[in-house]
């Protein structure tokens, strides 16, 4: 039975990655962080066949033991700092988690692991590494050049996981993954905040949403779409980077506008208020993946259009709010 650790268990990529590899027969540890961490409980009553291990990307003996005993096949570093107007308000905390994490458990890798058997990795990279973009779409090979304290750390943590490749030959894997929702995104980010209070206005619990920057464009895809080129990224014959989106591009205004039709409102800019508060130091504008060399390699694409990820995460979360009223 292979086994996989998976960091960053909580989030909405560990659920859907641990249920994948579950479904593939592997034996899955997740790593959790901190002392009676709520979300802890989500994961054990969620994905029951998950087991835990405690253990904290800032802290590399811990990395280190949790390594030892779980023994894993595979690695997938997906814990991080992940919100990035966060990163601009503890930009020294992100670059520790999201940028050096990754270099501890490259370490604990190096230290641990055997080289008859060597663990494989995968480094959870960002399309925010392309940030003020120099060409559009944006593949493996365009220049990095982040917007945030998160892109810097991200580079920090691709370059890293490179490095380890070429220097010590492990086989590391960078997925530069465009954005990805589901119904398990966290409400901070724009497409599920989004979602949920449109099921709220359409319910009649709330009365508007406050936003930022409608006019930045991202390419979004679906989350359970794209563990599943984690998946694939570490069966490979040679470690590699690939990028994972969808190629097409929308505004943030688009998305909140499908979002309201969804639930049958279609004068939606009557429930929107700009908020400056939303808006961040720095945008990054635009957003497009070329995933070629994906489709090209692992056989991989995305199946849910943009449109039936929106609906699909309106009806969840209309079904979320009227089963909480009932
Ligand atoms: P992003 O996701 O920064 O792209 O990073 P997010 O959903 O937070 O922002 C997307 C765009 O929407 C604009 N925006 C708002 N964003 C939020 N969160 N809240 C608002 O009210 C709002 N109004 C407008 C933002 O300015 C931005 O342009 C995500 C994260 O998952 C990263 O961890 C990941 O690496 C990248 O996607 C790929």
């Amino acid at each position: 039975m292979p086994t996989a650790l998976i960091t960053g268990i909580t989030g909405q990529d560990g659920q859907y990655l641990a249920e994948v590899l579950h479904g593939e027969g592997y034996r899955v540890f997740g790593l959790i962080t901190g002392q009676r961490n709520p979300r802890a409980d989500l994961v054990a009553s969620g994905l029951p066949y998950v087991e835990l291990v405690e253990g904290d990307l800032a802290d590399l003996s811990s990395l280190i033991a949790a390594l030892e005993y779980t023994q894993p096949d595979e690695v997938y570093n997906l814990g991080a700092i992940s919100f990035v107007a966060l990163s601009f308000k503890q930009a020294e905390l992100t670059a520790n988690i999201t940028g050096l994490g990754v270099l501890r458990l490259l370490e604990a890798i190096r230290l641990v692991g055997d080289t008859d058997n060597p663990v494989r990795f995968y480094q959870a990279s960002s399309s925010e590494m392309f940030g003020k973009v120099r060409e559009t779409p944006q593949n493996e090979l365009t220049p990095l050049h982040p917007r945030s304290p998160y892109g810097s750390a991200k580079v920090f943590g691709h370059n890293t996981t490179v490095n380890y490749r070429e220097s010590y030959a492990m086989y590391a894997c960078s997925g530069i993954l465009f954005n990805h929702e589901s119904p398990r995104r966290g409400l901070e980010f724009v497409t599920r905040k989004v979602t949920n209070a449109v099921a709220r206005i359409a319910l009649g619990l709330q009365d508007e949403v406050a936003l930022g920057n409608l006019d930045a464009k991202r390419d979004w895809g679906f989350a359970g779409d794209y563990v599943t080129a984690m998946h694939l990224m570490l069966q490979q014959p040679e470690p590699d980077d690939f990028v994972i989106a969808t190629g097409k591009t929308h505004a943030v205004r688009d998305f909140v506008q499908l979002a309201f039709a969804a639930a049958g409102i279609d004068d939606w800019e009557r429930y929107v208020r700009i908020d400056p508060r939303f808006f961040r130091p720095a945008e990054v504008d635009l957003l497009v993946g070329d995933a070629s060399k994906a489709r090209r390699v692992l056989g991989w694409e995305p199946k849910m259009t943009f449109e039936e990820l929106v609906t699909t995460m309106v009806a969840h979360d209309l079904e979320a709010e009227q089963r909480k009223l009932s």
